[in-house]
């Protein structure tokens, strides 16, 4: 029997309906957050569930749960469902109300959903690395913000598969902002760079262990734009995200990164962002 929260209460799949006026429907006008499970236990849940109320605070929708109550319903989501390895999707919208744009009454509660599913790390492509294919970055000028309004990513992301890649790179002004669901960092010199976090990101939660973890490892960091050429020139290029962890990137556009397998400092810090999860890659050939 699996379990899904609305508003409250854990209750089965088929029972967790909402109304055709939930202005999440509508108008994507909600927020969310996946957090990864690891051996049962949240990671970073913290960080995800500060993220998820700053979201919904930047949208003007107050949450009825602090960090610490919405940490208790994703771990409660995790246990009740037996989830060893995989995530728990949170998602707020602005509630149901007839269809106007402008913010319903005071009466109008959030609509607060969830689940937690089984997904395994994506090992093979975190061992061989992923090709990625660079996109427009037509999106409004709020990335920071956790939105459902995810129509640009879904359109980059599928010109991305269509084109036999992993993932979209979404290119503004030609600068390297970030991927349709990752973060986007590369290695030159032994220097690690990634867009500062900005309006134009998401300052992802993985990109922030990633940060931390060049502190810990004295490895350099420059929080500067790059372009799309310094992009392509980079001697290692990788993404992150809750669930993609660390994945290299060994093509962009049908170009091989650097000798076309993942780097050295890639692999070194996959290795230390496992020793913050208490897990060890198993290697799959
Ligand atoms: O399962 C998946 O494919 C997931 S779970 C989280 C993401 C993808 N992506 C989050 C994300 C994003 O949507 C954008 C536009 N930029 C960066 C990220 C990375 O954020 P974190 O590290 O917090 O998941």
């Amino acid at each position: 029997m699996t379990l899904y929260f609305k508003n409250g209460k854990y209750t089965q799949k088929d029972e967790v309906t909402v109304s055709i006026d939930d202005r999440g429907y509508y108008f994507g006008d909600g927020v969310y957050e996946v957090i990864k499970v690891y051996g049962g236990s949240l990671y970073t849940a913290e960080e995800h569930f500060t993220r998820f109320l700053s979201s919904a605070e930047k949208i003007r929708m107050p949450l009825p749960y602090t960090v610490a109550e919405f940490t208790e319903i994703a771990e409660r989501l995790a246990e009740d469902n037996g989830i060893t390895e995989g995530h728990v999707y949170i998602q707020a919208t602005r509630g149901v109300a007839p269809r106007i744009h402008n913010f319903p009454g005071e009466e109008t509660e959030p609509m607060i959903t969830g689940y937690a599913i089984e997904n395994p790390r994506p090992l093979a492509k975190l061992e061989s690395g992923v090709a990625v294919k660079t996109v427009d970055d037509i999106r409004w000028l709020r990335c920071d913000i956790k939105s459902l309004n995810l129509l640009a990513n879904v359109m980059a992301k599928q010109e991305a598969v269509e084109a036999g890649c992993a993932e979209a790179v979404f290119i503004r002004d030609g600068i390297v902002t970030e991927g349709s669901s990752s973060n986007i960092f590369g290695v030159k010199d032994g220097i690690l760079y990634t867009h500062p976090a900005t309006n134009l990101i998401l300052n992802g939660i993985t990109r922030r262990v990633v940060l931390k973890c060049c502190a810990q490892e004295s490895i350099g960091v420059m929080e500067e734009t790059f372009s799309l050429d310094e992009l392509r020139a980079m001697d290692e290029v990788f993404l992150t995200s809750t669930t993609s962890e660390i994945t290299p990137i060994t093509s962009i556009d049908g170009e091989q990164v650097g000798d076309g397998k993942p780097g050295p400092l890639t692999a070194r810090l996959q290795a230390v962002f496992e020793s913050t999860i208490g897990q060890v890659q198993q290697k799959t050939n």
